[in-house]
């Protein structure tokens, strides 16, 4: 199979919610170069007037998440208009095995691109932050997948719950910031923002150096979700999600 066959395969997982066997399984010499080139036909596939590009991803940017899914290194996806969730309800039967997860997300102001930038550079193009929960879905049969094969699933990235509030770039210390994830009131996970490469401005120079591979960058106005500050929790159809960031508030996800 070629890689636009690969590509046409996974986007039509995404839109039907069929698990898919992992591509490894019949191309197991799938290299990271090539499953980013099936991330890109496949997203670009989906692009729309209706469903734009608004922005990155990145995952797997904590040692806790690399462990739950066995690889060892972070990656980038594409996040689209149709991922931003406009109310905090999800229903459970239009995923195929839904997890969420607490995050914060940067909202940019200028234009950036390039390798191995400073924090410095960085924060300087940052227009103000979120608040997010993350739901994720991987379209691969029992969320079993080597690094490639996520990547060409674009990162199984699925929807994004921002919080109303936007919060100045120089609100926190982002890295201090703590999140308790609660599932029906029950404490399940909390993590810090140190969790996120050790500082989620980190997360974003991770992603430019990536990125500047390709001759990419982010473009005024493009969101960057940062990466998981606690694990994803599996959700079913009757749950209440709610991440509790302290002081800077509380997000809460409704599943149906
Ligand atoms: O956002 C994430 O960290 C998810 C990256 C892909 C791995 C997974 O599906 O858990
Ligand atoms: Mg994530």
């Amino acid at each position: 199979m070629s890689l636009f066959e690969y590509a046409e395969r996974v986007a039509e997982a995404q839109a039907t919610k069929e698990a898919v066997e992992k591509i490894t399984n019949s191309k197991p010499n799938l290299t990271v170069e090539e499953a980013y080139e099936i991330q890109k036909i496949s997203m670009e596939k989906t692009m729309t007037a209706d469903n734009r590009f608004i922005g990155w991803k990145m995952g797997l940017t904590s040692i806790a998440k690399q462990q739950q899914v066995g690889v060892d290194s972070p990656i980038y996806g594409r996040l689209t208009s149709q991922m931003n969730l406009r109310t905090n309800e999800i229903i459970a039967a239009e995923y195929i095995h839904p997890r969420v997860e607490a995050e914060v997300a940067f909202v940019f102001k200028k234009e950036l691109q390039g390798a191995d930038l400073t924090p410095l550079e960085v924060w300087d193009a940052i227009e103000n932050v979120f608040l997010a929960l993350e739901v994720i879905d991987s379209r691969y049969k029992n969320f079993s997948f080597t690094l490639p094969d996520v990547i060409a699933d674009n990162a199984s990235s699925s929807k994004i719950w921002l919080s109303a509030q936007a919060f100045s770039p120089y609100t926190c210390d982002w890295a201090s910031i703590e999140v308790i994830l609660k599932q029906n009131g029950e404490e399940k996970l909390h993590g810090t923002g140190a969790a996120v490469l050790g500082h989620p401005i980190y997360s974003v120079i991770e992603l430019l150096t990536m990125l500047a591979k390709e001759g990419r960058g982010i473009l005024p106005g493009q969101l960057v979700l940062t990466g998981g500050i606690t694990d994803a929790i599996p959700v079913k159809a009757g749950d209440e999600i709610e991440a509790d960031y302290g002081t800077l508030g509380k997000l809460t996800l409704v599943v149906k």
